[in-house]
């Protein structure tokens, strides 16, 4: 049963004209983090009442001028009455004065995160109006501040039913240079925290665009989870997620899963606040799991031969959440995003640690999952490291020894102005190999459909012969090993049939270039070749046409009078005249090519995860029609 809490248990301390003159010390500065800080520091005390069970219910509207928030909760309402010393409500404490807060007093009061309880005095004065609105016990009151000080003494509105806090604030634009609050800013922290405290909920809504939105997560950030997993369209490894939640010296939940992915993600939070880049919270948990692995491992006899298992090995495809509440978190980095409390790294470990072995012995069929997916993880790093050592051995002798026997690679020593093309198919590559420039043009050519790779382990590729012999060829190695000062060639180019079949190779190709050798798209290595699909000849002339769009508009243009148009359409490349090839797609004084570039890189996984996981013949489109979103644009080279 909660405590009986009333104004008799608040601590006064000193009064707000420290954080007017110093507002950075308490929220961190005056820029967008430390305005939004006001909105955090309101909602915490809401999320606070529900978490110690009294309010189910936050809902947070920003108004239309943007300048202005309304935070409100249904828990059981600030106390009005007055305290037995001081003379003055709890409501009136609270809110002016510094270090007032029954979280002072121990148990009494959970922190949720913040400012340790003097979020409510810090937000009243910076802001240019505060209107905190109780009701309770019957009854409505009110109160109005203006910069920390009493505007209009507390007030009986008159009869009401239920019990809650509303808490309307305007921050000081004497204070913040900018007073405009960012609508996403606060739905992406009001939906965590969602996750963060399963069970409230929690609504949004922006006056200026009308949008409401309703969070509330009953599993929390095992929820959270899965929307990271779906989202990314990463797949779980293993059938069942780790879940732990734990109260006692440090309460923290975690849940966390291995996936097919290479990537480790890992979401941390501290008392609600993300820690993106980690900290002693997130090194205790990767130690306890690192060590509960290893002995599972060990105690059933399951190490691999051959490779021994390393940090890396058990982290690749590893998604966790991780949230803890520590009572004085100390925040260090440049963005202070990294929690530095030594003793919370221990606690961590020694909370997740014997948990997770226990969950393993009694999951051996998940543990088993879960113990392949980590073999896997070294077997591939094994792989790729001796790929990349054949590489670099062959540099190193400078022999061409061990580059794909169906390589033809092309004949000068410079590296300047040399390239790549990967083609489609053998017949085609015969093609290319006949029409290329030798000296400057290598060509590649790969058989059948390419392995989609959206989603997969390095070592899974690599077990591909196609693509471990692409990545010969480049020279650059892949993963841990790639090195961008060994590619081989100064462009790389996808070369295929101008119809939809190898459409979708170019895409294949280039969810493997996106997503293990993403460096070569970055520096802008890679191009796609545009083979014509049309040969027109009007009389003497004879024209190529990329599609049919391209098709109609030569014909309109060029065909004059009566001349007869003898339309021929390529089946393929394979059945294009060598030189034609050179004409319309190699010779890099007439060809066009597109150059693949990154426009943005978020948005950009997000296409490409999403598009790997659907229609096939749906993605080449997707990136044709929609060529200025992922930045592949149009170059003359
Ligand atoms: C102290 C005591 C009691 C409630 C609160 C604080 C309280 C604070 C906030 C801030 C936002 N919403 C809030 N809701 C409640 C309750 C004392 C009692 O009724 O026993």
């Amino acid at each position: 049963m909660a405590t009986t809490y009333t104004a008799k248990d608040i601590t006064v301390l000193e009064g707000l004209d420290p954080v007017r003159k110093r507002p950075g010390m308490y929220i961190g500065g005056v820029g967008s983090s430390g305005l939004h800080h006001l909105v955090w520091e309101i909602v915490d005390n809401s999320v606070d009442e529900a978490m110690n069970g009294h309010a189910t219910e936050i809902n947070v509207t920003l108004h239309k001028d943007k300048q202005s928030v309304t935070v409100s909760d249904n828990g059981r309402g600030i106390p009005v009455d007055l305290h037995p010393i001081h003379k003055k409500s709890a409501l009136e404490i609270v809110y002016s004065t510094l270090h007032a807060g029954g979280k002072f007093e121990g148990d009494n009061y959970k922190t949720s995160g913040g400012l340790h309880g003097v979020g409510a005095s810090v937000v009243n004065a910076l802001s240019s109006k505060v209107q905190v609105t109780v009701r309770r016990d019957g009854a409505e009151w009110q109160m109005e501040f203006s910069r920390g000080v009493v505007t209009s003494k507390l007030k009986k509105l008159g009869a009401a039913k239920g019990s809650g806090t509303t808490v309307f604030f305007r921050p000081d634009p004497t204070v913040f240079p900018k007073t405009d609050f960012n609508s996403d800013t606060i739905r992406e922290r009001l939906e965590i925290a969602s996750y963060l405290h399963r069970g409230v909920k929690v609504n949004f809504t922006d006056e200026a665009t009308g949008k409401k939105d309703v969070f509330f997560h009953q599993d929390g950030i095992l929820d959270y989870l899965k929307k990271i997993l779906a989202q990314a369209h990463f797949k779980p490894a293993h059938e069942v997620p780790f879940v732990l939640n734990k109260d006692g010296e440090l309460r923290l939940e975690i849940v966390f899963q291995w996936t097919e992915a290479t990537e480790e993600v890992v979401k941390s939070y501290v008392n609600g606040i993300p820690t993106g880049s980690g900290g002693t919270h997130e090194n205790g948990l990767r130690a306890g799991v690192a060590k509960a692995v290893r002995n599972y491992i060990e105690t059933h006899n399951l190490a691999p031969r051959g490779v021994s298992l390393t940090a890396e090995d058990i982290r690749e495809g590893w998604a966790a959440v991780l949230s803890v509440f520590v009572a004085e978190p100390q925040f260090q980095g440049q963005t202070k995003d990294r929690l530095n409390n030594p003793e919370v790294q221990s606690l961590v470990d020694a909370a997740v640690r014997p948990v997770l072995e226990q969950w393993l012995n009694s999951n051996r069929t998940v543990a088993e999952q879960i113990v392949a997916r980590i073999i896997l993880s070294a077997r591939a790093r094994e792989a790729s490291r001796a790929a990349s050592n054949a590489v670099s051995r062959k540099s190193a002798t400078g022999g061409r020894l061990t580059l794909p026997g169906k390589l033809a690679d092309c004949l000068t020593h410079n590296r300047e102005n040399t390239e790549l093309f990967i083609v489609e198919g053998d017949s085609a590559g015969g093609s290319a190999k006949q029409g290329r420039d030798r000296n400057t043009q290598a060509i590649l050519p790969l058989r059948g459909k390419v392995l989609n790779t959206e989603g997969m382990s390095v070592g899974k590729v690599i077990e591909n012969k196609e693509l471990a012999d692409l990545v010969t060829a480049l020279g650059c190695g892949i993963g841990a090993n790639f090195e961008l000062a060994k590619l081989r060639y100064q462009r790389v180019v996808l070369l295929a049939d101008a119809d939809s079949d190898g459409h979708h190779i170019t895409t294949l190709l280039l969810t493997f270039l996106y997503r293990h050798l993403p460096e070569l798209i970055r520096q802008e290595r890679v191009f796609i070749a545009m083979p014509p699909l049309y040969r027109i000849d009007l009389g003497k002339e004879t024209y190529w046409a990329a599609d049919d769009a391209d098709r109609d508009r030569l014909l309109k243009e060029k065909q004059k009078g009566n001349t007869k148009a003898d339309i021929t359409r390529f089946k393929g490349l394979g059945e294009m005249m060598a030189k034609t090839l050179w004409d319309t797609t190699l010779n890099p004084r007439t060809r066009r090519m597109l150059r693949v570039s990154i426009a943005d890189a978020l948005e950009t996984d997000r296409i490409v995860s999403e598009l790997m996981g659907k229609d096939p013949a749906a993605r080449f489109n997707f990136i044709m029609n929609r060529a200025d979103d992922v930045g592949v644009g149009d170059l003359d080279v």
